[in-house]
């Protein structure tokens, strides 16, 4: 066996992180011919690998080729998903920027983090992520486009932004006046080039798409075709949604064109075998009823895995995983010793394996949660929300249903105030009675508890929780569900539940809610009492 670079890691420890299935992932990576240059000698694999996350902005499973999607073309994510493995349930364990994002660097779920557990407020010091663990351990560590954000790393007392480095100087002309300018791939080859030799490296590939605003009617203008998508049934199949849809496609496409890119730089550096390469995107689509819920559209992200040297490819995995299982699995692939106060398991065992379908029997369901996205509601309130998904259903416990899950009408401004056609025209029309059942299912208020059946319902239009068949499945769901929260120490199922209300929040304020809109301020009303008070 052929060896180079420096050897960091144990041969026994990666006898026990690969096992016998490295040897078949790298000759099916070899007779995989489709990316042009053969592929160099992956049997220098005693090396650390290399970690290289892509994260969308914005991207619901399953928008991509791999998943059948033929209204976006997604070469990128497919040859991965093709060469690796590929995961059909995947989610976000929040569906909002930063704290999907916090989830995704500390392997601990959005109640566990604090101010970090709502959107764009403060990131502790004290909660380790994986970037700086292995920047410790010598990775050589940075990112380009969007890292943890938004929100405030520097007033929680960090140095730099938990994503690592940043390397964000090239800029291009983009295709559409919404698309950011950002050259990813030129900073990714900036960052290359800064790697001290035989360094491994950590990389965070953050594409700024396909997160809102679009440049209306761009989709159509380079080319594509609006009639060949599917309109999800809660929106009004009409030319403003379908153009919509087609913009947001289009960005989709500019992220995989990216990651195209940087992966032919990983293959011409001689870095493509030995690295962990994870697509996926931070938060499902900037639509209603997508993005900032617990359905499936908001929380069920795409996901694809690639270590050519390590993971036997050409699979489908069913098991239900989700961000916070993604740090343990980098500091397990980098031979870092686990972090008991992360909550995720690593993945590891899973991808190595060649095994496909649903691999880890004790894998069959996620919890997810959300508080605060944006100002929306009269004194800076949130929607707090907890669900848990299993293989066959979810279950969404609501804990402030007298509260607007969009935010308070007119304005709805839990999706910000940016451009949003489909938004607009649901709104616009919400008193047309062809519409109005469109409005009530993406802005009215919602009950406490929501049931769904996923298999049969995976759209989640139809709530079983008021169902007496459904009593006992419902009761039983309620119960895990409070059970894990209670044992991962959830504020909500304390005394002090509040506290998320009084987290700063460190983006734009909309005039006119009312009460507490104090940007970047703690609210006093909801923080707990000290100790030494009464
Ligand atoms: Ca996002």
């Amino acid at each position: 066996m052929k060896r180079k670079g420096s050897y960091s890691v144990s041969r026994r420890q990666f006898l026990a992180a690969a096992g016998v299935a490295a040897l078949a992932g790298s000759v099916r990576g070899l007779a995989d011919t489709d990316s042009g240059p053969e592929l160099r000698d992956p049997s220098d694999g005693l090396r650390r690998p290399n970690i290289f996350l892509a994260i969308a902005d914005d991207q619901s499973w399953p928008h991509a080729g791999a998943y059948g999607d033929d209204a976006v073309r997604t070469p990128a994510f497919d040859r991965i998903a093709r060469r690796g493995v590929l995961f059909n349930h995947a989610f976000c364990p929040a569906s909002q920027c930063s704290p999907s994002r916090a989830s995704l660097l500390t392997g601990r779920n959005i109640w566990q983090l604090e101010e970090a557990g709502t959107q764009a407020s403060l990131f502790p010091a004290k909660f380790d992520v994986y970037t700086e663990l292995l920047e410790r351990h010598g990775y050589h560590v940075g990112y380009t486009g969007k890292p943890w954000a938004p929100g405030n790393w520097r007033q929680a007392g960090r140095k730099k932004n938990p994503a690592g480095t940043e390397y964000n100087r090239h800029h291009l002309k983009p295709p559409t006046s919404q698309i950011s300018p950002c050259d990813y791939s030129a900073n990714f080859a900036d960052f290359l080039q800064a790697r001290p030799p035989d360094t491994p490296f950590c990389f965070w590939f953050g594409c700024h798409e396909p997160h809102r605003d679009y440049e209306q009617g761009s989709g159509v203008r380079a080319g594509k075709s609006p009639d060949t998508l599917s309109v999800p049934p809660y929106y009004p199949d009409n030319d403003i949604v379908r153009e919509d849809l087609t913009d947001y496609r289009l960005e989709i496409e500019w992220f995989d064109r990216h990651l195209g890119q940087m992966l032919r730089q990983l293959q011409s550096c001689g870095e493509l075998d030995n690295t962990l390469i994870v697509v996926t995107s931070d938060n499902g689509m900037p639509f209603p009823r997508a993005k900032a819920t617990l359905y499936e559209t908001g929380a069920r992200v795409p996901l694809a895995v690639q270590w050519q040297a390590r993971i036997p490819g050409g699979r489908v995995v069913n098991d239900l995983v989700s961000f916070i299982d993604l740090a343990p699995t980098f500091l397990e692939a980098a031979g870092l010793p686990s972090q008991p106060e992360m909550t995720g398991r690593s993945l590891l065992a899973i991808l190595t394996s060649d095994a496909s379908g649903w691999v880890d029997p004790s894998r069959e369901a996620v919890v997810l949660g959300k508080e605060r996205h944006n100002h929306a509601r009269a004194d800076n309130l949130g929607y707090p929300t907890r669900a848990i998904r299993t293989s066959k259903h979810l279950y969404i416990h609501n804990l402030k249903p007298d509260r607007w899950p969009m935010g308070d009408p007119p304005g709805y401004y839990c999706h910000t105030r940016m451009t949003n056609p489909t938004k607009e025209f649901i709104l616009a029309k919400q008193r047309d009675p062809d519409v109005r059942q469109f409005y009530e299912i993406t802005y009215a208020k919602r009950p406490a508890e929501e049931l769904y059946d996923i298999e049969l319902d995976p759209d989640c239009l139809h709530n079983l929780a008021a169902d007496p068949d459904h009593a006992a499945l419902l009761a039983q769901l309620r119960s895990r569900l409070e059970a894990i929260l209670k044992e991962q120490g959830d504020p909500r199922m304390g005394e002090y539940g509040d506290i998320f209300e009084s987290y700063p929040y460190f983006g734009g304020m909309n005039p006119g809610l009312g009460g507490f809109a104090e940007r970047g301020q703690y609210n006093p009303q909801f923080r707990p009492p000290r100790r030494s008070d009464p």
